[in-house]
């Protein structure tokens, strides 16, 4: 039996050699169509010419910025892990994002085709966009922000959003942007740690075809204690609910924005000045403050969101589906695409709100050739039926890109086939609200793509497996996934915890950023994301990823989305619990469950058959779409659930609870 032959390395070994097999399997490849690939952005020689000269790259990729003081020092590293990029040069966020594409011309262009939930529309040109942003940015400026003051945002996903982001950009005011679904204590925390003046929120944002409140989770907030340095509040009006309003204190935007000069010349900052502060929450202690700063972070969201999505600015309609409130919405809804001057999509709602096919009726609509969307939303999709896509014209679509975790070989054949008409390239791009941009993808005009697999460090970025000892493990084989040297975008810190930064990601590999991701390279040198460290299964002495668990029963017809944790079991140290959705129409019973487990044991081996296999309606998300198999595995251990405060839905819970009568 393959069993026998497992050699079980310790915890770096995050991947038993029978399942390693697997996914080795997956043989479909898909080469880039040849027009693109005749025309794309990056071609094979960036890759070399990056190789060649990593620095003189980037410095390269500098210039496509406009700089009020070029550069003369690309990368300073005299101090690691602290790095300083670009440190003599000087530039404006807010203006190379807008002023600057004015200035060439290209006023008229749309920005931002706003779509509000309820239908309501609204296309802000760049001109326009740069009158708004200026507007804003004077109104910060009288509210007594200073350069270098914290701005929080709590705000739902609509263009003064992004406007307030510029508008804090362009005063060098570093913001702090709270995700909307986050509670009252969430918010309060993040306020205090970032130490923030003014809050910018909205009286509230459309969701599932309802008005939601947001300006009384800031109220709330505001009565905690360290929150008591916010001396305003500025409240954008969307949805015309009720707010309670604290005189002094609160102020509309319409009153004080739109009463501005619609013109502010903006100030060149250094290069190192912070631009934004994002919080992760990680799985223990209190969230983690990730800094970023300027003239790096922009060269790198600028260079990926152009070479991995192949922008053609004057043609593409872009539209990432993420929120604003997770670093995907920072980097390639706001940051990125502006920088390269696209016309893009902001859509305020959730894919099912009227009905199950807005995304789609969206895309025909404006056009949309590039979409970048998360795994999570592609699982739904597929679960809601094929049908759905089919009734609209998706022909625009160019390219497909994913984000936020591994993407199960069966819902990227989905993704290409049903919404990219089996002839877009589909990218699957990893990294982390650290690494502020992309950092391993493929390429659309250059990579033969696999489906399941990030593939490729990106031109200008080392990354590598390694074991616990940290030797690069060989072809065929896992470990821990590590950058091996600075890029431009990296996080610089942690928001006043140093020790923090040094101790979380540069001190379990002497040298190397450890991301805490799984990983493995497949013969070909590829990288195959497996999924967060914590989320490894040790079962009877095997490392069993839950990635690969759940890809073998996704490819089961019958399953639309699977999460598995590993539960504490007396016998094997963890016993394989899965979580199934089924895909529409399929009927639930025991039946069902012994042909999953039979599937599975056939796809990866016995050892990797669940031992409990549990229908159920919803999983429990966080709003970027991630599984939180921490909450899976208190029930599937019998506990009272742990934080559920960054869950979309905590009721979802509730549902999965009830369906375990028998809990282990
Ligand atoms: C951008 C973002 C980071 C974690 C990361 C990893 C997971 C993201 C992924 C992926 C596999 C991909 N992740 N993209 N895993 N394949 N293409 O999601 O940032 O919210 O900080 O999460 O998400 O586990 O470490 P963030």
């Amino acid at each position: 039996m393959a069993w026998d032959t497992t050699v079980t390395l310790g915890m770096g070994d995050v991947v038993s050699n029978e399942s390693l097999a697997n996914l080795l399997r997956e043989e479909r490849r898909f080469a880039p169509p040849a027009d693109l690939a005749a025309n794309a952005n990056v071609t094979a020689e960036a890759y070399e010419r990056a190789k060649a000269d990593r620095l003189g790259f980037w410095a390269e990729q500098a210039r496509r910025l406009t700089w009020a003081a070029e550069p003369s020092e690309t990368l300073d590293w005299s101090n690691p892990p602290f790095a300083k990029w670009f440190a003599d040069g000087k530039l404006n966020v807010a203006y190379n994002c807008v002023d600057r594409h004015v200035e060439n011309g290209l006023g008229d262009r749309v920005a931002i085709h706003f779509e509000g939930e309820p239908g309501d529309t609204r296309s802000l040109t760049y001109a326009e966009l740069q009158r708004e942003v200026s507007r804003a940015a004077n109104a910060l400026v009288e509210l007594g922000v200073r350069t270098g003051d914290r701005v929080a945002i709590y705000m739902p996903m609509i263009p003064e959003t992004v406007i307030a982001m510029l508008a804090c950009a362009r005063i060098g005011a570093p913001h702090s942007v709270v995700f909307g679904g986050f509670s009252a204590d969430a918010l309060a925390t993040r306020i205090e740690d970032a130490d923030a003046r003014v809050v910018i929120t909205a009286d509230g944002g459309y969701r599932r075809g309802k008005p939601s409140a947001l300006k009384p989770a800031v109220d709330e907030a505001l009565t905690r204690p360290g929150t008591d340095k916010v001396r305003h509040v500025l409240v954008v009006r969307r949805t015309g609910q009720e707010v309670a309003w604290a005189e002094g204190r609160d102020v509309w935007w319409h009153e004080l924005v739109d009463r501005q000069p619609d013109q502010h010349t903006p100030e060149a900052f250094d290069a190192e000045h912070p631009l934004f502060i994002l919080y992760t929450s990680g799985t223990t202690g209190k969230p983690k403050g990730i800094l970023h700063t300027t003239g790096g972070y922009l060269t790198q969201i600028a260079y990926t969101h152009q070479a991995v999505f192949d922008l053609k600015p004057e043609s593409d309609v872009y539209w990432c589906t993420a929120d604003v409130g997770w670093v995907t919405g920072h980097s390639y809804i706001v940051y990125g695409p502006l920088a390269n001057g696209a016309t893009e999509v902001l859509y305020e709602g959730t894919p099912d709100t009227p009905h199950q096919g807005r995304w789609w009726e969206i895309v025909q609509k404006y056009g949309v050739t590039i979409l970048y969307t998360a795994p999570t939303a592609i699982r739904a999709c597929m679960k809601w039926g094929d049908d759905i896509p089919a009734k609209f014209d998706l022909s625009s679509l160019r390219v497909l890109g994913s984000v936020g975790e591994p993407i199960n070989p069966e819902a990227w054949i989905w993704y290409r086939k049903h919404i990219g008409a089996d002839r877009t390239p589909v990218v699957d791009t990893w990294w982390q609200t650290e690494t502020g941009g992309i950092m391993i993808s493929p390429l659309p005009g250059v990579t033969e793509t696999k489906p399941g697999s990030a593939q490729v460090p990106l031109p200008g970025i080392s990354a590598t497996v390694v074991d616990d000892d940290a030797n690069e493990v060989p072809n065929g084989s896992g470990g821990y996934l590590v950058l091996t040297e600075p890029w431009p975008s990296m996080l610089r810190t942690i928001w006043g915890d140093d020790q923090r930064y040094l101790d979380t990601y540069w001190s379990r590999f002497e040298g190397r950023y450890f991301a805490g991701d799984g990983a493995k390279k497949d013969d070909d040198g590829d990288i195959w994301l497996l999924g967060r460290v914590d989320d490894v299964m040790l079962v009877s002495g095997h490392n069993i990823s839950t990635t690969e668990v759940e890809s073998a029963l996704v490819s089961h017809p019958k399953v639309a989305e699977a999460a598995v944790v590993g539960a504490t079991d007396p016998q094997t140290t963890q016993a394989i619990c899965a979580f199934v959705i089924l895909r529409g129409g399929a009927a639930e019973d025991d039946g069902l469950v012994e042909e999953l487990r039979a599937h599975v044991a056939k796809q990866l081996g016995p050892i990797a058959k669940p031992k409990r296999i549990l229908p159920v309606a919803e999983l429990p998300k966080t709003r970027s779409g991630k599984i939180m198999r921490r909450l899976l595995r208190d029930v599937a251990e019998n506990r009272a659930l742990g934080d559920v405060t960054t869950l979309t839905d905590s009721s979802v819970m509730e549902l999965i609870q009830s369906k375990l009568p028998t809990a282990a």
